[in-house]
C-alpha cells in the first residue's frame, strides 16, 4: 500500500496504482481523452499520449502523465494548478487545430468528448488554426462511417480491433502528417477482415468512426400510407435506452419504449425477443439432435456446437476458421428469424403483400445493419428485415419527434409476435442465449421440470466461463466466451485438438450485446455493463413464462406454420449457411 497526497487530500492506494485511479477513488475527476479501461471487459487503451490527463507532481520539472504515472509513497500531487490547465488547454487546441470544425453537422454533436473538453476547458478561440488539415479517407459501409479527418489519434479503435477483438482492421498507416488509422495498405473497411462489430465505435471519443444512420429513411417510409412499417426491438435496447434520456444505466424501460414506437407511427410493436424463443426452439433442437447422436456412438457428430446469433461473431469464424464452418449452429439470428416469420407466416395471416411491408429492427448492434444485407437473407432482392436502426438512432428519433420520453406511460407489445419469456430476454447479456438455451435443453433431454431457472454459473462479466450441467447423469459442458479475442482462443484451442466442450456461446461484443456498438456511449464508465446485465436478469425474474418452449406463440406458430423444429420449412425460414 501506498499514501500519497492529491490536491491536498490524503489517499492510500495499492502499489502499481496510477495517479489517475487514485484521484478517481476520491472523486477528483482528472480529464483524459485517448486513456480508457473499461472495468470487467478488456476495453483498455493507455497510450499516454495525449497529454491531456497531466497533473503537477511536487519535485518534478515536467507535467506528469495522471494516466501513466505510478503512485509512489509521499507523492504530493496537484491536479488542477494555473499551469496545469493552462497546459491542458494548450493541448486540446493543438489538436483541435487538425481537426475539422463542423460540430453542427457532425453525428458526434453533443456526445464527442473532444467537445466536452473544449467545454470544460472554456476554449473560445482557436489560436493555432489556418492551416491545412491532414488528408484523410472517408468511407460509408452497411453499418460503420469512417470519417477519419476527424480522428485524434488516440488509438482506442486500434487497441481494441487488435488487442481484444484480435480482428486487426484498423491500424496506424504512413508517417507523421500523413499518418492515418485504416486497413493494411489504406484498403476499404468493406476489403477489410472487419467484422462490423462496431466496437471501434463504441470507443472512439469523436466523430472519426459512426454509424451508418438510417433514420431519414425510416421516417419516409412511416410517411408513406402505402407501407405497413412494424418494429421489432432486440432485448439489449430496454435496458440501456434510457441512458440516452438521463436515465440511470440499468433502468428498464420497455414500456416506455413500445409507447414511443407507437407514437413514432409504426403500425406493429413486436419484440426480437420472440424471436429469441424462437431461435431456442430450433438451436436447442440441434444442440439435442447432435448430442443423442454423439451418446449412441455416431462418429461423424461434430461438437462443440456453437452459437450463431451474433452476425460478427459469424463473420470472424467466417473469416479466420474456414475450416470448422459446419461446427456452428446453423440457427438464424432472431432479428433474421424475426423478418422471415413477418415477412412469410405474418404478412400471409395479415394479407399484407411483401413488397408493401417494411420490417424495421431497433438493435445495439451495428453488425446486424450489415446482416440484414447479406444475400441469402433476401427474396428476390427484398430483405427479410428492411433495416437496422440502433438504439442511439431510435433516441435521436424520439427526441426529432418531440416525444417526452421520461414522461410516458407503458405500452405492451403487439401480439402474436411480441410475446417472450425470460428466456428471450436475457439473449441481450453474455451467457443469456446458453441459459435459455440450458433452461430448454434440460426439460426437454429430462422429461423432467426444471425448478430453479436460473443458471448462476454462466452468468457474469470475465472472459470466458465454463459450466458442467448435469443431465440424467451426462455431465454437459458448456462454455461462454464474449468478446472476439476471446472467442479465438476458444476456437484455436478446439482446433487443436483440445476439446472440453459440447455447446459454446459466442459474442462479439464485451459484455454481449448490452455492451454493443449501437448502444449509448459508455465513455469508458465500467458500472454501467454491470447495470445494464442484472437490468436483463430483473425483467426475467419478473416474467411469468421463462422458458422458450412455453411461449404460447410460439406453440402457435408451429402448430399453423412451421409443423416442428427442424421441418423442411423451418430449415427453409430459420437456419442458414456459412462461406468462406
Ligand atoms: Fe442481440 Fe440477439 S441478443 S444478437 O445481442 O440473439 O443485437 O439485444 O437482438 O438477433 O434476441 C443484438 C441484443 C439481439 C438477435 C436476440
Ligand atoms: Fe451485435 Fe451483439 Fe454481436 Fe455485438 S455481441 S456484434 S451487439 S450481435
Amino acid at each position: 500500500q501506498i499514501t500519497l497526497q492529491i490536491d491536498g487530500h490524503f489517499i492510500t492506494v495499492p502499489e502499481g496504482s496510477t495517479i489517475l485511479e487514485a484521484a478517481c477513488k476520491i472523486g477528483i475527476d482528472i480529464p483524459t481523452l485517448c486513456h480508457i479501461d473499461l472495468k470487467g471487459t478488456c476495453i483498455k487503451n493507455n497510450p499516454a499520449s495525449c497529454r491531456i490527463c497531466v497533473v503537477e507532481v511536487a519535485g518534478r520539472r515536467n507535467l506528469a502523465p495522471s494516466c501513466s504515472t505510478p503512485c509512489t509513497e509521499g507523492m504530493v500531487v496537484k491536479t488542477s494548478t494555473l499551469r496545469v490547465m493552462n497546459a491542458r488547454k494548450i493541448v486540446a487546441e493543438l489538436i483541435l487545430s487538425d481537426h475539422p470544425n463542423d460540430c453542427l453537422t457532425c453525428p458526434k454533436c453533443g456526445d464527442c468528448e473532444l467537445q466536452t473538453l473544449a467545454l470544460r476547458f472554456n476554449i473560445r478561440e482557436m489560436p493555432f488554426n489556418g492551416g491545412e488539415l491532414s488528408p484523410r479517407k472517408r468511407e460509408v459501409t452497411s453499418s460503420i462511417v469512417r470519417n477519419m479527418d476527424k480522428c485524434i489519434f488516440c488509438r482506442r479503435c486500434e487497441s481494441v480491433c487488435n488487442e481484444v477483438q484480435t480482428v486487426g482492421a484498423l491500424g496506424a498507416i504512413r508517417r507523421g502528417f500523413n499518418t492515418t488509422i485504416a486497413p493494411a495498405f489504406d484498403k476499404m473497411m468493406t476489403e477489410s477482415e472487419c467484422t462490423y462489430c462496431g466496437q471501434c465505435v463504441a470507443v472512439c471519443p469523436v466523430g472519426a468512426l459512426t454509424e451508418r444512420d438510417h433514420t431519414n429513411r425510416l421516417l419516409e417510409d412511416l410517411a408513406n400510407p402505402d407501407k405497413t412499417v412494424i418494429v421489432q426491438t432486440a432485448p439489449a435496447v430496454r435496458a440501456a435506452l434510457g441512458e440516452e434520456f438521463g436515465l440511470k444505466p440499468g433502468t428498464l424501460v420497455t414500456g416506455k419504449m413500445v409507447y414511443a414506437l407507437r407514437e413514432l407511427g409504426f403500425d406493429y410493436v413486436f419484440d426480437t425477443d420472440f424471436a429469441a424463443d424462437l431461435t431456442i426452439m430450433e438451436e436447442g433442437s440441434e444442440i439435442l439432435n447432435r448430442l443423442t447422436r454423439y451418446l449412441d456412438g455416431d462418429k461423424s457428430v461434430r461438437l462443440p456446437i456453437l452459437t450463431s446469433c451474433c452476425p460478427a461473431w459469424v463473420n470472424f469464424f467466417e473469416h479466420h476458421f474456414p475450416d470448422m464452418l459446419d461446427i456452428p449452429s446453423t440457427a438464424r439470428s432472431p432479428q433474421q428469424m424475426f423478418g422471415s416469420i413477418a415477412k412469410s407466416y405474418w404478412a400471409e395471416k395479415m394479407g399484407i403483400p411483401r413488397e408493401k411491408l417494411t420490417v424495421v429492427s431497433i438493435m445495439p448492434c451495428l453488425a446486424k445493419k450489415y446482416e440484414c444485407d447479406r444475400h441469402e437473407f433476401k427474396t428476390d432482392g427484398n430483405p427479410d428485415v428492411d433495416y437496422s436502426i440502433s438504439t442511439r438512432e431510435l433516441a435521436r428519433l424520439i427526441k426529432r419527434a418531440n416525444i417526452g420520453f421520461t414522461l410516458l406511460p407503458d405500452s405492451e407489445f403487439d401480439n402474436p409476435l411480441g410475446e417472450s419469456t425470460g428466456a428471450g430476454v436475457i439473449f441481450g447479456t453474455t451467457g443469456g442465449v446458453m441459459e435459455a438455451a440450458l433452461r430448454s435443453v434440460y426439460e426437454i433431454y429430462t422429461g423432467k421440470i426444471l425448478e430453479d431457472v436460473n443458471f448462476e454459473q454462466v452468468r457474469g462479466l470475465s472472459g470466458v466461463r465454463r459450466a458442467t450441467i448435469n443431465l440424467n447423469g451426462f455431465d454437459l459442458k458448456v462454455g461462454i466466451a464474449h468478446g472476439l479475442g476471446n472467442a479465438r482462443q476458444l476456437l484455436e484451442d478446439i482446433r487443436n485438438g483440445h476439446n472440453e466442450y459440447h455447446v459454446i456461446e459466442i459474442m462479439a461484443c464485451p459484455g454481449g450485446c448490452i455492451g454493443g456498438g449501437g448502444q449509448p456511449l459508455h465513455h469508458g464508465k465500467s458500472d454501467v455493463l454491470y447495470a445494464r446485465a442484472n437490468a436483463l436478469y430483473r425483467e426475467d425474474s419478473k416474467k411469468q413464462l421463462r422458458k422458450s418452449h412455453n411461449n404460447p406463440y410460439i406453440k402457435q406458430l408451429y402448430e399453423e406454420y412451421l409443423d416442428k423444429p427442424l421441418s423442411e420449412i423451418s430449415e427453409k425460414l430459420l437456419h442458414t449457411h456459412y462461406f468462406n
